[in-house]
């Protein structure tokens, strides 16, 4: 039994994702692990809320909320959307756990041992209303370009100019208003992940498997860009996880915090120790999931995440990890994803744009978007959503190609031969054909799904369903009822065992159509087919079976367009 661990992108705190953040890491881990599952294999799957940062402050305050209210609040909220589409996560964590602190700390100071933490001082702008350093975007004025007057202290939002913090024109603090401000001397801390760049390079190069899309990104940025530049890992903000070297303070750095983007990776792991202590565990749970030295060596860790995310988790993140000199696990594959887009533009959470998590479950259950997102995700190039694109596909794969055959076959056996799987007959060549057929593709599909080719796997899912569906067009069990009641009983059974097929192979991508048709087949547990002909004769002669429910609704003209509509302008918070 293989042992995978699989991590997506923690999601921000502040606010509900949109469909586009979905697909390009949640959903995605959630097929893969859903599918090593289905395979016997031990999975670990984890993903959490990244609840530090200036956004997180920011949305907070927008909220009236303390920021730790804000935050639990948010997260329970992130954790029932999740539910709501299925996301099979064997813990949603928060970056802002005891474990995460403490881990942070522990890398921090392990780092520093290590040589690799350098203390920089820095010029920042000081509120004295405020009683702290403001990070540049807290800090408005006029623009000395244009004389926009509520440009921010890192760029003028109307003439896009960048700015310093000084240049502003009566600047103030965009958290008070106050202009009682002064330019102060700080301490940082950087990582000098360029003292790294060999064992980086050394390690990218070794990843010959991995998407082009993920490699050179990370090759870019390590030979080309200034990617390696050392990088300031604390900050001046209230809100985090407090500057120590491991447990010890840390002169200098009182008052700071880690940046968002040090943490925010490291939570992978603290995750897993959150996940040990909900399920009652001891540290060797996780440790076997994390550490080499414990157990760790065998397992196989994928990651998911936006193309954006790419460098923190090819360049920096693995830089705290082999810099700590300790034998954490590295990632073995780093599955990227490029944009979705909305109907003409961006989705943009900022500005409301596109569908959100929470909107898209009032409108229809899980198993629809997973489907259209899955079989649309944006892997070889950005794609788009449409509203047309959502209507043809949910009609034309779910309702018309699997929905149909599944209430076909359960109908026409439950008029003809009753509720349970009728006997007698014996195969032919049409049979036969099918089932070599099947063989081929199930194998296809499943070196696809360990592949990760999410698109073309959907695509291989829906051969197999059409295959179903021209087997019966084409025997028409219907037509031989007249002549050859015995011939069709042997289509119908066989009809019925490929609706059972059909459910656990479905299953990564539909989870809930999949229950459905396993529970109208009494099928009590999925396992997944070893051989294609001995699988479709499972459901054998006097098993009982229900007529499912319908498994899917179209989506009819009038809710495309009043859908299209609704959403077309921008959400209000
Ligand atoms: N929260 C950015 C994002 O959600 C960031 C990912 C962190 S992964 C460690 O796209
Ligand atoms: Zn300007």
């Amino acid at each position: 039994m293989a042992r995978h661990l699989i991590t997506s992108a923690i999601p921000y705190i502040n606010g509900i994702k949109h469909l586009g953040n979905l697909v390009g890491s949640q959903l995605p881990a959630d097929l893969f692990a859903r599918y090593q599952r289905a395979r016997g294999n031990e999975v670990l799957f984890l993903c959490a809320t990244d609840e530090h940062g200036t956004p997180a402050e920011l949305a907070a305050a927008k909220a009236g909320k303390p920021v730790a209210e804000y935050c639990a609040e948010m997260h329970a909220v992130q954790a029932e959307i999740a539910r709501g589409f299925r996301l099979s996560f064997d813990h949603f964590g928060r970056s802002s756990s005891p474990q995460n602190h403490a881990l942070t700390q522990h890398f921090a100071g392990r780092l520093a041992e290590a040589g690799l933490i350098s203390e920089v001082s820095e010029k920042q702008v000081y509120s004295h209303a405020d009683a702290r350093f403001l990070p540049d975007r807290y800090i408005e004025g006029t623009c000395p370009n244009c004389g926009y007057d509520k440009a921010r202290g890192d760029q003028c939002e109307n003439c896009t100019k960048q700015l310093d913090p000084t240049d502003l024109i009566d600047a103030r603090s965009a958290i008070s208003g106050s202009t009682d401000l002064e330019v102060r001397e700080t301490k940082h801390l950087y990582l000098r992940q360029s003292a790294l760049k060999d064992e980086l390079d050394t390690w990218i190069e070794s990843k010959t498997d991995w998407p082009v899309l993920t490699t050179s990104i990370a090759k870019k940025w390590l030979h080309d860009g200034d990617g390696l530049r050392d990088r300031g890992i604390t900050r001046d903000l209230d809100w985090g996880i407090p500057v120590r070297k491991g447990t010890e303070e840390w002169p200098g750095m009182e008052g700071k915090v880690f940046y968002v983007w040090f943490d925010a990776p490291i939570e992978y792991i603290a995750c897993a120790s959150e996940w040990a202590e909900a399920h009652g565990l001891e540290d060797a749970d996780w440790h076997r999931w994390w550490r080499t030295d414990k157990g760790a060596d065998d397992v196989r860790y994928t990651q998911f995440m936006g193309k954006d995310n790419v460098p923190f988790h090819t360049l920096s993140f693995p830089a705290t990890l082999i810099g700590s000199g300790e034998p954490w696990k590295m990632v073995d594959h780093l599955k990227s994803f490029n944009y979705l887009n909305y109907d003409g533009g961006q989705f943009s959470t900022s500005q409301g744009r596109g569908i959100f998590m929470d909107q898209a479950l009032d409108l229809l259950p899980a198993d629809y978007w997973r489907w259209w997102l899955l079989s649309h995700a944006p892997e070889s190039s950005d794609s788009e959503f449409t509203w047309e694109n959502f209507q043809s596909s949910v009609n034309k794969d779910l309702a018309d190609v699997l929905g149909n055959f599944i209430s076909r076959i359960t109908k026409f056996c439950r008029s003809k031969f009753g509720e349970a799987v009728p006997g007698g007959g014996a195969y032919g060549p049409a049979e036969d054909a099918l089932i070599a057929d099947l063989t081929t593709r199930v194998a296809r599909y499943a070196t696809l799904m360990d592949g990760m080719e999410v698109r073309k796997s959907a695509q291989e899912l829906r051969a197999i369903w059409v295959c179903g569906n021209e087997y019966l067009q084409s025997v028409a069990p219907w037509t031989t009822f007249k002549t050859d009641p015995d011939a069709a009983a042997m289509q119908t059974r066989l009809g019925l065992n490929l609706a059972h097929l059909f459910a656990v192979l479905s299953a990564p991508f539909l989870p809930d159509a999949s229950r459905k048709i396993l529970e109208s087949l009494n099928v009590g547990e999925a396992v997944w087919p070893k051989d294609q002909s001995e699988f479709l004769s499972q459901l054998s002669q006097g098993h009982a079976f229900e007529v499912p429910e319908v498994l899917f609704a179209k989506i009819s003209e009038e809710e495309c367009e009043s859908w299209k509509t609704r959403f077309s302008g921008i959400r209000q918070a």
